[in-house]
């Protein structure tokens, strides 16, 4: 990315409190990871469910360190995301989590309207100097429930939020008026694209009726600068270890054989 590139994403940030990368994998890398994350059965026993209040549970698995040998933790870590992000929030940033968002053909359910610094807060983190980055595993359409944003409403700072199922949601009241000044915007994605959002951006998703599973991975990040005053089940701040984006691709394939290795002894 040139300079005026980046610029040019910290302003579109700054004023919606979201930014669109297309393609910021290459149709390769992105097809490496969706290939993994349909063949990672261990990825699909961690994952744990969140009641969504209308019957339904969306399904994620949340990860608090840094494997050397996932694609995964290797994108989290890629200078891709990292460098955006550290532009954004205006100084270095450390891996709060990374988490992949499972919602399945067909039974995924639905996210309710909230502000990931909503959940952060909570945690002991004073300044909202935080952001994440979804990158589409598989296609995010309205169809499939991608993810829907309320442009601009990041500059509201946070907001309260109450209980919902097992999900912390904004003030319905406040959110059905703020839906009438901020815009709604259905971010579909293609595989690979990246969406970087603010974490007081309100976002939501709806659940996937569809027959296409709707998988997103969403790496966190907190400033150094923001070292939560408490401990809690995400880390406290270490430096991360930047990694060139090529890494991406050769811990994604070491992790493919790894997989069928794993798959032909089970079958054999
Ligand atoms: O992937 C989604 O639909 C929403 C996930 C989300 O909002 C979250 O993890 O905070």
């Amino acid at each position: 990315m040139t300079p005026s590139e980046l610029q040019a994403a910290a302003a579109e940030f700054e004023a919606r409190g979201f930014w669109i990368a297309r393609g910021l994998l290459c149709a390769e890398e992105a097809a490496l990871l969706q290939r993994i994350a349909r063949r990672d059965r261990e990825l699909a026993a961690q994952a744990y469910a969140r009641a969504d209040g209308e019957g339904r549970s969306a399904r994620l698995v949340v990860v608090n360190t840094l494997p050397r040998d996932t694609i995964y933790a290797a994108l989290a870590r890629s200078e891709k995301l990292v460098r955006p992000v550290e532009r954004f929030l205006g100084g270095e940033v450390y891996h709060y989590h990374h988490k992949m968002i499972l919602k399945e053909a067909r039974s995924g359910g639905a996210w309710n309207w909230h502000q990931d610094y909503g959940y952060w807060y909570e945690n002991g983190c004073l300044f909202p100097w935080m952001a994440s980055c979804m990158i589409a595993v598989d296609r995010g359409t309205r169809e499939n429930g991608c993810l829907q944003a309320l442009e601009g409403s990041q500059r509201m700072g946070r907001i309260d939020h109450v209980r919902q199922g097992n999900q912390t949601s904004a003030d319905p009241e406040r959110v059905e008026r703020i839906e009438q000044r901020c815009p709604r915007v259905y971010c579909e994605l293609e595989p690979g694209d990246a969406l970087f959002f603010h974490c007081n951006l309100l976002h939501r998703s709806d659940r996937n009726d569809s027959g296409e599973p709707r998988r997103a991975l969403i790496c966190c990040y907190n400033s150094a600068r923001n070292d939560p005053y408490k401990k809690h089940h995400h880390p406290n701040y270490s430096p991360l270890d930047v990694w060139p984006h090529e890494r991406v691709m050769q811990v994604g394939e070491a992790q493919w054989r790894r997989l069928n290795a794993a798959g032909t002894a089970a079958q054999g």
